[in-house]
């Protein structure tokens, strides 16, 4: 550790070299205060290795290599054609890399190897994305006057702190390294302190492809310390956040120092509706994909499952049934496993948890609910599924954000509608009919920022992806993810006005 590298062997056999230190200035550093991240891989609850943990001092170097970086020539006046080929350059070094990374990420994080694999395909086409918008931003030529030639022009927002969750650690990454880059910010990224480790492969990706230095700066640390730090910052100009919407309250006051620009996309508590005509296999499939996938540690997960009285029972039966069948509990190294660890012991408690409440609540408890460690060790929940759930009970309003999901009834469109929209969060939503009419009308009623129509939770790079209510402002994704990244300069040019 002394030259902070650490040679690893993953569970699967695939050797990397790590680099553990803090990445400022396209080099890996000491942290100075000497604090530490251990990484736990949560389906044996061992080590892996101890990375460097940044302090408020290291927040205040990456942030001044940023905004030197900002300043300088290298990044300033590049054009942005050469701006996107830099990012084409490490989507490529990304793909060539993608199994280590993905190794990494399921090492670290306890996500079956086929969805870490999956989310570097969605971190390639990401940054792919948006290099290719990186020349095509520009502002605007208005009519004004005869004596008046006024038009915009799309410029940075400067110092971007990046703050990232640990459930797609380097998906979230790419959401925000994307555009922050197309649009010619620069950036101290914080990853999430239960995730550290595949970021840090990547960063070398970033020098590989030629970033000048300080243009991405990597940050390893807590919370409440570097978290802290960069959302207070008074030389940090915008604030992206993904995680808990807790957390997103606590930054936003932090951000008010300077008046940061923020986007936030916090939790949910995400409604899927099946109404009477509705395809029933295909939606309990869908319904299946849509809150079991990925631990159910999605932000979209829809958690809330709305069935109409009348295909009640044959929703349940199938929505089981389906369970059952695919939804294999295992090692996430393992080809048939669908469902791997929850993230910490803290979030595994809190899951447990929540299934005490559902059964002291009234709820009946129609499948799992129990621990499966493997080999007596790993965080490890059956998928778990409550019905006869009312819209008061705490398990239907609250995230809980595992395997888990409630399932109620409604007699008629408007009390759907009423009980989707009774929770204060309102990120996603799904519902499934075969009436077009019905679908539109309930998609536009709906509080939420996106709504799958048969279907649930899948996402597109290119279309927009966020919140209302308190599951966040502003968007990332599509074109609408560049607003979060660039500021409108009106220039107003006097054609010979004389006072
Ligand atoms: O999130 P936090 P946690 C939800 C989900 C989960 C719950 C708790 O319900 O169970 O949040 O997870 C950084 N200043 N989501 O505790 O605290 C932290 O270091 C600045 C939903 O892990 O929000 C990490 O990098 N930063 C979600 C990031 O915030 C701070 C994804 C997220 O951590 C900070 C994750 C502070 N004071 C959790 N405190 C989603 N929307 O997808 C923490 N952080």
């Amino acid at each position: 550790m002394a030259d902070l590298k650490v040679d690893l062997t993953a569970p699967n056999g695939k050797k990397v070299t790590l680099h553990t230190g803090l990445f400022i200035n396209n080099e890996f550093v000491k942290a100075s205060g000497g604090d530490k991240i251990t990484s736990i891989n949560p389906s044996n609850e061992k080590e892996i290795c101890s990375v460097e943990a940044a302090s408020a001092e290291d927040i205040d170097k990456a942030v001044a290599a940023a905004r030197k970086a900002l300043n300088h020539e290298s990044w300033r006046d590049i054009s942005a054609t050469e701006r996107g080929q830099l990012m084409f350059k490490l989507a490529d070094l990304a793909e060539q890399e993608k199994e280590i990374l993905a190794t990494i990420e399921t090492w670290d994080n306890g996500k079956p190897y086929g969805d870490a694999l999956g989310d570097l395909g969605e971190v390639i086409d990401c940054i792919r994305y948006y290099a290719g918008w990186a020349d095509k931003i520009y502002g605007q030529t208005i009519p004004t006057t005869a004596q008046k030639f006024a038009y915009t022009i799309k410029q940075p927002i400067g110092v971007c702190g990046q703050i990232i969750p640990w459930n797609y650690p380097l998906a979230m990454a790419a959401w925000k390294l994307g555009p922050a880059l197309a649009c010619g910010n620069t950036i101290v990224l914080k990853p999430a302190e239960q995730t550290p480790l595949s970021i840090l492969h990547f960063a070398t990706l970033i020098a590989k492809a030629g970033f000048p230095p300080g243009v991405v700066n990597i940050t390893n640390g807590y919370g409440r310390v570097a978290g802290q730090a960069l959302a207070g910052h008074l030389d940090v100009d915008k604030i992206a956040f993904t995680g808990s919407t807790a957390t997103a309250k606590h930054i936003t006051k932090t951000a008010s120092v300077n008046l940061k620009n923020i986007t936030l996309e916090t939790g949910g508590k995400s409604p899927l509706l099946v109404f009477g005509d509705a395809d029933i296999e295909q939606a309990a499939k869908w319904a299946h994909i849509g809150i079991m996938s990925n631990q159910g540690q999605i932000c979209t997960a829809t958690s809330r499952i709305l069935v109409h009285e009348s295909v009640y029972d044959d929703f349940v039966s199938q929505f089981r049934e389906i369970i059952k069948t695919t939804s294999k509990v295992g090692d996430p190294f393992a080809e048939d496993t669908f469902q791997g660890p929850q993230i910490t012991k803290e979030r595994y408690d809190a899951v447990l948890g929540f299934v005490e409440h559902g059964q002291s609540e009234g709820a009946t408890l129609a499948m799992g609910g129990k621990p499966c460690p493997l080999d007596g060790k790993g965080y490890f929940i059956e998928p778990t599924i409550f019905t006869n759930v009312k819209d008061t009970m705490k398990i239907y309003q609250e995230e809980i954000f595992g395997p888990f999901v409630v399932v109620a009834a409604f007699k008629t469109e408007d009390e759907a509608v009423r009980m989707a929209n009774s929770t204060t969060y309102g990120l996603g939503a799904a519902l499934f009919s075969q009436n077009l009419e019905l679908a539109h009308r309930v998609a536009a009623r709906i509080e939420a920022g996106m709504v799958w129509i048969n279907s649930s939770n899948d996402s597109d790079f290119r279309v927009p992806f966020g919140g209302v209510k308190q599951s966040g402002i502003g968007r990332e994704l599509g074109e609408a993810g560049l607003a979060a990244y660039s500021q409108t300069k009106a220039i107003h040019v006097n054609m010979g006005q004389k006072l």
